[in-house]
């Protein structure tokens, strides 16, 4: 069991360079430490990550500090505990990173991986996640003074054995794609996005045709509520803009034409009756609620009430809340919709989402296949992979 001595936080700053969140617990098992990541193109249905922004958490977080010494935690569901403390007073993305520390320092106390701490409800059959590498970027993510993609990801999802397998054959077809790109994009300079996916000018037909080369399943995170503005869609690659319904026709021809295995926010995040008809359409691809959802229970409710996704995006610090996230894992896998846990577009180094991703039995793990905060989550997977085998 866990003791609380005291809390600290400190600003650090994510791969975008933009202040992030650490947070620090001295327990009777030891310190432990968690950071918290952040999006950009973050949902309106997100919770807010700082009461007000990360310096004023750090103060908030010292004043409570004091509070947490007489609550014993023992184990995953204890985290209530917590809540009931700091409830609406630091936002999600600290209490992510207070909630994260706490599962490490109560991991280490029970002589546990953090995945232990949770596995039992979950993941008894010890499955590993299927990983969903981010190849190819535009959108937000992308800086560019030449064009770029309108959607934010190209994926590729390869379905080998192994965790390791499947990010071996990420790196590779991640190089492959680089040649294509040099070929045929006469922009390309090799530079990378966010996500440390390719930058590149081409448009999402022109990179789906080049994906298409590989005969990997192929996924995209059209991110369209970000530029859907007015009841449109407004392109820039090529100019023009589509309405709801030209919208719902262009997303139907990419499925067809390119066999989309996996799309993720086709339509804005208040659209559910598109993403409803456009699931009824193809129910054997994935639609894949991000923004839709922000990791609520309620919005997933309402999704699945509608027939309205068949799998759901898990980013712990949308809604900050570990119990929440289970509250939706529970919620996903009783109706047998698939769970991705996913990264952010700014990342620190913290790799606990590899240890809840594989607890909670996740079906996807998004991650990008290149940099070293990106890559040390992967490894974590394969790690643990590698330790039961
Ligand atoms: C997304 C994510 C991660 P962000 O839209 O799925 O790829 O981006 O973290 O910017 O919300
Ligand atoms: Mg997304």
């Amino acid at each position: 069991m866990i003791v609380i001595k005291s809390v600290s936080a400190k600003t650090i700053l994510d791969s975008r360079k933009e202040k992030t969140i650490s947070v620090t617990i001295d327990t009777n098992a030891g310190k432990f430490s968690a950071s918290s990541p952040s999006g950009k193109s973050t949902g309106k249905y997100e919770a807010k990550p700082y009461k007000k922004n990360a310096d004023e958490v750090v103060k908030i977080l010292k004043k409570f500090s004091d509070y947490f010494t007489e609550e014993i935690i023992d184990k995953f569901d204890d985290l209530k505990r917590i809540e009931d403390i700091v409830d609406g007073h630091i936002g999600a993305n600290t209490l992510f990173a207070l909630e994260s520390a706490v599962l490490k320092a109560l991991a280490k106390e029970q002589n546990k991986e953090v995945w232990e701490l949770i596995y039992e409800n979950f993941n008894k059959e010890k499955k590993f996640p299927r990983l969903v590498g981010n190849c190819v970027g535009g959108g937000k993510h992308s800086e560019t003074k030449t064009k770029k993609p309108d959607f934010q990801e190209f994926e590729l999802i390869p379905d080998k054995k192994t965790v390791r397998e499947n990010y071996e054959e990420n790196k590779k077809a991640k190089k492959i794609i680089k040649e294509f790109l040099e070929k045929k994009d006469k922009n390309f300079s090799g530079e990378k996005n966010d996500e440390n996916a390719w930058i590149t000018s081409l448009n999402e037909k022109e990179v789906f045709d080049i994906f298409s080369e590989l005969e990997i399943p192929m996924g995209v995170d059209v991110a369209s509520s970000g530029f859907y503005k007015r009841k449109k869609y407004i392109y820039d690659n090529p100019m023009l803009k589509r309405d709801i319904e030209e919208q719902f026709g262009y997303i139907c021809n990419l499925i067809k034409n390119y066999n989309l295995f996996y799309i993720e926010d086709p339509f804005d995040e208040e659209d559910f009756e598109s993403h409803a008809k456009l699931l009824e359409k193809f129910p054997r691809s994935l639609i894949v609620g991000d923004d839709l959802i922000a990791t609520n229970a309620k919005r997933l409710k309402k999704a699945i009430d509608m027939k309205a996704i068949n799998a759901i995006i898990v980013k712990p610090n949308q809604c900050g809340s570990l119990l929440e996230v289970k509250r939706v894992v529970e919620l996903a896998k009783v109706n047998g919709i698939k769970t991705v846990f996913s990264h952010r577009s700014g990342e620190t180094d913290e790799t606990i989402l590899a240890d809840l991703a594989f607890g909670f039995g996740a079906d996807f793990f998004k991650s990008g296949t290149e940099g070293d905060i990106r890559v040390k989550k992967i490894e974590r997977l394969i790690e643990i992979e590698e330790e039961l085998k």
